[in-house]
């Protein structure tokens, strides 16, 4: 085949790409499910088996440690800070993944702008109300798609996802991100949390396979 009909057909090949649309994100593509990971449409619940309830006027978040204005939120407070919608990608250690989470809620940015990080804010150390904890960089907490959620798909995020609020993070592995969060603690030092100590990656990247330590 001459050269210029082998760029025809390629042309050709290429409109026929266009006039079929738009894959839907769901397909699994080897760039965006990282290595080793099952696509899922379903969203399997992963946790310690305590699903602690809590009412919305007994729940509170607390922010402290390394920042100059602690800060202790009411449910109230939370709802009243400036709310964001972002879709992001899920990837549990246990090999599944699941695409287009439409999480709402609190950009961790705009916590840490309230309360002000000191210079030796280094890490994060989530704690949740089943008693679970987990730690990530603070840098990692930087990214605008980072949020403490409190809606999923549309609906106010159930118990069994980690309402009230859960951390979302989506670039790392998701024991990364505490369901149920009750402490936000901005530390100078890292801390292992429940699963990090119980040889879990302190680093978590999915895209690395940063699975266990
Ligand atoms: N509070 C709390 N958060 C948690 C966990 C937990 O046991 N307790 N498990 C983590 C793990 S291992 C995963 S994979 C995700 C699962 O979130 P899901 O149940 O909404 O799928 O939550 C993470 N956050
Ligand atoms: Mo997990």
């Amino acid at each position: 085949m001459s050269k210029a009909r082998y760029i025809a057909a390629k042309e050709a090949w290429a409109r026929k790409q266009v006039d079929r649309g738009v894959r839907p994100r769901t397909e699994a593509s080897p760039d965006r499910l990282p290595p080793g990971q099952k696509l899922t449409t379903n969203f399997p619940v992963l946790d310690l088996g305590i699903k602690p309830e809590v009412p919305l006027e007994d729940w509170s978040l607390s922010i402290k440690g390394e920042v100059t204005t602690p800060l202790t939120l009411s449910w109230t407070d939370l709802m009243a800070l400036p709310q964001v919608e972002d879709t992001s990608d899920f990837h549990c250690v246990t090999t599944w993944s699941r695409f287009d989470c439409r999480w709402r809620g609190v950009a961790f940015t705009e916590l840490y702008e309230r309360v002000q990080p000191t210079e030796e804010a280094k890490f994060v150390y989530f704690t949740a109300y089943d008693g679970y904890t987990t730690n990530v960089p603070l840098e990692k907490c930087l990214d605008d798609d980072v949020l403490i959620a409190t809606y999923f798909d549309g609906g106010p995020l159930s118990r069994e996802h980690g309402g009230p609020a859960r951390v979302i993070i989506p670039k790392l592995y998701a024991w990364k991100g505490a369901k149920f969060v009750r402490e936000i603690d901005f530390l100078p030092t890292d801390k292992l949390g429940f699963w990090e100590v119980r040889g879990y990656s302190n680093r978590a990247d999915p895209f690395k396979e940063e699975r266990y330590a």
